[in-house]
């Protein structure tokens, strides 16, 4: 079998499909640098120097959220690969409140990077997958990348996106504009192997993701489509359909990305008041990206994801995402088809 690096197949999308320039081609390849570091960091576990990994690290991010040291020590990871390559002018991160500017004593680049460098931290300490995900913009001319407005672009300005799951294997899923690739981790060699092209989403699913125990504060549009799923056979959507949670977007997402399905996380009473729970920027574009294009569709139920004009690098979103049919019926349900 030929096996096609990530470096190789990045050579080609640039050279031979012309869909990048040498810059965007090093930028992917020091995420995918940085993803396999924090790969073997959480590899490591407890037995990883200093005590470990797991667990607290003593601090809030931006958002109030208690970090994990792997949240801080993944973020560290990505900062430190991707300042001083040329190819970045700043990075946004969930766990920094401001963006990072790359500093002067670098060479400044034409991209931004933003990410979320560890999702599903609820799932470390059980040994349980968890995630990278990452999204390219460019930054406009005369943009102060140390300033969110750099950064207030809708999804589809996004050159590039990706995700890295970490789980039984450690898999890069990436977009650049044509087509999503996938790549595994060959930890023997340390290289990402190229392992599917062209991932399509089907269109249909009967398996659905969303965290049930919100339901008392969900609005009546997810409710009342819930409600249909779960009547199964004899109810109006007359059949039978699966739930899956894995409580890391990254792992619910590459299962849709795999066979097909839908993801949820609509606002509720108790997100109302911040939009939503996911971040917009470095959680529903990428992934709105991704699924995208692999035939799939993304909306907040009344609004196409990719086409929100941001209004803060942190901000949150309802996310309804995966199969295209099904991510039609929610937005049915909230009155648009
Ligand atoms: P973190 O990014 O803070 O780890 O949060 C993970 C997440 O935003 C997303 O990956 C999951 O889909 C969701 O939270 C899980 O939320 P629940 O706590 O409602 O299960």
């Amino acid at each position: 079998m030929r096996r096609i690096s990530l470096s190789r197949y990045l050579i080609e999308e640039q050279r031979e499909r012309g869909k990048i320039n040498a810059d965007l081609r090093l930028l992917i390849e020091v995420v995918a640098r940085a993803c396999k570091g924090i790969a073997i960091a959480i590899g490591k576990g407890a037995i990883a120097e200093n005590g470990g990994v797991l667990g607290e690290a003593g601090s809030d991010n931006v958002q109030g959220e208690a970090q994990k040291k792997l949240d801080v020590l993944s973020n560290e990871i990505l900062l430190e690969a991707n300042e001083w390559g040329g190819h970045l002018a700043g990075m946004a991160s969930e766990e920094m409140e401001l963006p990072h500017a790359i500093p002067n004593r670098y060479p400044q680049g034409e991209y931004l990077l933003l990410f979320d460098p560890l999702d599903g931290s609820s799932n470390i300490d059980i040994n349980a997958p968890v995630g990278t995900i990452f999204s390219v913009l460019r930054c406009p001319e005369g943009a102060d990348p140390s300033q969110n407005e750099a950064f207030m672009q809708p999804g589809t300005e996004q050159v590039a996106a990706g995700y890295t799951v970490y789980g039984p294997t450690t898999q890069l899923i990436l977009t650049v504009g044509d087509g999503v690739a996938s790549f595994t981790l060959d930890r023997e060699c340390g290289s990402f192997i190229l392992t599917q092209e062209n991932l399509q989403i089907p269109a249909d699913t009967k398996e659905f993701a969303i965290n049930m125990s919100n339901m008392r504060h969900w609005e009546a549009p997810i409710k009342h489509y819930i409600d249909d799923l779960l009547s199964g056979s004899t109810g109006p959507r007359g059949k039978d359909f699966n739930m899956r949670w894995v409580a890391a977007m990254v792992a619910d997402v590459h299962r849709i990305m795999t066979r097909g399905g839908i993801f949820l996380y609509p606002i509720d009473a108790k997100t109302q008041s911040k939009g939503g729970k996911l971040r917009l920027m470095y959680e529903a574009n990428p992934m709105a990206f991704i699924v995208e294009q692999a035939g799939g569709a993304a909306t907040t139920g009344t609004q196409r994801i990719m086409e929100i004009q941001p209004t803060g690098v942190h901000q949150r979103v309802p996310v309804v995402l995966g199969s295209r049919n099904e991510v039609a019926v929610v937005a049915s349900y909230y009155g648009k088809s």
